[in-house]
């Protein structure tokens, strides 16, 4: 039996082999791999919370909604709470951001502050928690901006998804699992219960080029833009059609579990723009959901574009503003690219 190397051990040696300039990739500076430590200690937080369901009181909704307007659940709350208790003493952070908070959260000055930017999704797929299906926990991390003095502001965080120093998610399914990047390819780290502690369980993370899977809601089909019902279309199409070939579909209604899926077999998962509020360029948000997915993907040998252009490559206006996702097997997901081209 191979000896298991646990997440601590290969955050040390990503560490150790921290000798060049800090963003060498996979480097991995000391306040970085704190800041790994701490969220992923958060992310164990969370799973115990996750995993209690009924018996821990923490099903159901809190009567109070989030600045996206949505219902949240009570556990959206308790993650987002988790997280920003563990990370704020650590001297590793100067902010973060959250799907569940409408402005940045500045370390309080009775901690010291670090040079990285925290932003994350608490709990993705919160619609899922009442039926026990799986959710998970993004989270994304910035530098500070070179020369922006002591203070810290929303406008720190406005950067393109490829400024990104790590990125990463926990999906609570039937394995409690943290997946990763530095920059140097993609890992994953099963939860062992029994010594509590993540577990090396995948390295080199890889998504086939070409994929007969694909992942969206169908019941959206009459709002899509034609691109999206063309490629959608060929695929129903099957064997008999365009792409000679029979598709399967998946949509769980969970990014983080679609997106591990695709990490896992390959896939294509597109949330695209809609006509049922066309001034809204899709509905997931750029910063902590689809920057940090589409970095992994690009890590995994997979691709992520809006439909137009590549997706860490946008430049963000604001915090919370949404986005058109199309990401996953390289081929697929090039292909419908071009059709919103054609
Ligand atoms: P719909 C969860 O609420 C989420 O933000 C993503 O995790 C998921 O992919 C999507 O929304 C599901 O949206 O419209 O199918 O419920």
């Amino acid at each position: 039996m191979a000896k298991s190397i646990s997440l601590t051990r290969y955050l040390v040696e990503q560490q150790r082999g921290h000798t060049g300039p800090a963003d060498s990739p996979g480097a991995i500076p000391p306040q970085l791999r704190l800041l790994l430590e701490v969220v992923a200690r958060a992310c164990k937080s969370i799973s115990l919370a996750v995993n209690k369901g009924a018996l821990g009181g923490v099903l159901g909704t809190a009567e109070s909604e989030n600045v996206q307007g949505e219902i949240q659940k009570k556990l959206d709350i308790i993650a987002n709470e988790v997280l920003i208790e563990a990370n704020e003493w650590g001297g590793h952070l100067a902010a973060m951001a959250s799907e569940e908070m409408e402005g940045i959260y500045v370390v309080p000055n009775r901690y010291p502050q670090g040079e990285y930017l925290l932003l994350f999704d608490p709990l993705d797929g919160s619609s899922n928690i009442d039926v026990n299906v799986s959710i998970g926990t993004i989270f994304s991390v910035l530098h500070k901006p070179e020369g922006s003095g002591a203070g810290v502001s929303e406008q720190d965080f406005l950067q393109a998804g490829a400024r990104q120093v790590a990125a990463g998610y926990c999906v609570f399914g039937p394995q409690t699992t943290l997946v990763l990047t530095v920059g140097a390819g993609v890992v994953m780290f099963t939860l062992d219960r029994e010594q509590g502690s993540f577990v090396l369980t995948q390295e080199n993370v890889k998504i086939p080029e070409d994929t007969k899977e694909f992942a969206i809601n169908m019941s959206n089909m009459r709002h899509w833009g034609t691109p999206v019902k063309r490629y959608i279309d060929e695929c129903l199409q099957g064997v008999e059609g365009p792409r000679g070939k029979d598709f399967n579909m998946r949509w769980i209604a969970s990014m983080v579990a679609d997106v591990h899926r695709i990490l896992t077999r390959g896939g294509i998962f597109m949330y695209p723009w809609d006509k049922r509020e066309p001034e809204k360029p899709g509905k997931l948000r750029l910063m902590y959901e689809a920057n940090p997915m589409s970095w992994l993907v690009e890590q995994a040998g997979g691709a992520s574009t809006n439909g137009k252009h590549r997706i860490l490559d946008i430049q963000p206006s604001k915090l919370h503003e949404r986005v058109s996702v199309i990401l996953g097997s390289k081929n697929e997901v090039e292909r419908v690219t071009r059709y919103h081209s054609e």
